[in-house]
């Protein structure tokens, strides 16, 4: 008789621990939910890249960075609420004894869900142009490299006020990321370092977290990149198998890329929370890393495609709306 309580004490204590852990997986566990996910619409993506552009090069202590900034804040302000709107403000050290103001740009949608998703971008543009052959030294447009990943964001932020998503979303707009120079991966990623070093929230733990970085450019190619695959192997492969349902495989193609220094990395590291990066990049075998245009003034209005802005937007938001596993 002992031994047969005894054994069910075991038992119980077994299934508890079970099912805490799979609780656990459950967050990297996806399936259809059933549920309508709204229309992603590209002319208003491709519209809030032309809206950042006009600001002109919006690197770190520049007169277009400083309006950029109070334009986010306002159009975050108008879908998510002022409430829910934050600029986390810092300074870090530049290069030539320059001190950098910067902030990080944070925007909560269905605040109350302690259940969360974060979805992250750079909106900073790089101050020089290191891989052009004229004018090196002048800041560049970063249509591509900082406006689409904020454009893609920006939609979505719209979207979330029309059609409350059904987890806690996040939206991170982070600083500083493409500051340093070529080598010297200290004085870049000012801004995620800074977020996850001072977290706004004590205890941030979202489930996983979605980085856009150079989203819109013609010809795109999106490998799964590397880090992505060592730190959130089933949210890759679910957001590109989402892409392959709906069309987008050859914009999300089933290969490993490079790894990456990105603001996910810094995310995963830091605070651990399963990061992936969607980033244009060239697959192993080529010579150059990323697209032509990268870090040249040719990043401009010019090589941005609707097309790819919408693929990844449609993608992104199935997962959101139709993927995660959430009870309601
Ligand atoms: C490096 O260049 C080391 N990583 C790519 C991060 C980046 C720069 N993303 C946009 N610009
Ligand atoms: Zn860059």
């Amino acid at each position: 008789m002992i031994n047969f309580r005894f054994l069910l004490l075991i038992l119980g204590a077994a299934f508890i621990f079970l099912s805490c852990s799979e609780g656990e997986e459950d967050r990297l566990n996806f399936k259809e939910q059933g549920r309508e996910v709204p229309e992603f619409n590209a002319d208003s993506a491709y519209h809030f890249i032309e809206r950042q552009l006009d600001f002109g090069p919006r690197n770190p202590n520049s007169k277009g960075h400083q309006q950029a900034k109070e334009y986010l804040l306002n159009t975050l302000q108008q879908y998510a609420g002022a409430r829910y709107v934050y600029a986390q403000n810092f300074t870090a050290k530049g290069y030539d004894g320059d001190t950098l103001s910067l902030s990080n740009i944070i925007a909560s949608f269905n605040p109350q869900s302690s259940d969360r998703i974060m979805l992250c971008a750079h909106w900073d543009t790089r101050p020089r142009a290191d891989k052009d052959s004229v004018n090196q030294d002048k800041p560049i447009l970063g249509a591509d490299d900082g406006a689409s990943g904020v454009a893609v964001l920006l939609e979505f932020a719209r979207l979330f006020k029309e059609n409350p998503p059904p987890i806690g979303v996040d939206i991170v707009l982070f600083d500083g990321e493409d500051y340093g120079k070529e080598g010297e991966l200290s004085k870049y990623f000012l801004g995620s370092r800074y977020w996850a070093n001072n977290p706004p929230v004590a205890g941030y733990s979202p489930r996983f977290s979605i980085l856009l970085d150079m989203v819109g450019g013609q010809n795109a190619r999106f490998p799964k990149e590397g880090y992505s695959m060592q730190f959130a192997p089933a949210l890759v492969n679910e957001v590109w198998a989402i892409a392959d349902e709906k069309g987008f495989d050859e914009l999300f193609i089933p290969e490993i890329g490079n790894k990456i220094s990105d603001d996910h990395v810094v995310i995963n590291r830091i605070l651990g929370i399963p990061s992936i990066d969607i980033i244009r990049h060239n697959s192993s075998s080529t010579n150059s890393q990323f697209a032509p245009y990268w870090h040249t003034h040719n990043d401009n209005l010019s090589i941005i495609s609707k097309n790819t802005l919408n693929g990844v937007g449609e993608t992104v938001l199935e997962l959101i709306y139709n993927r995660v596993n959430v009870s309601d």
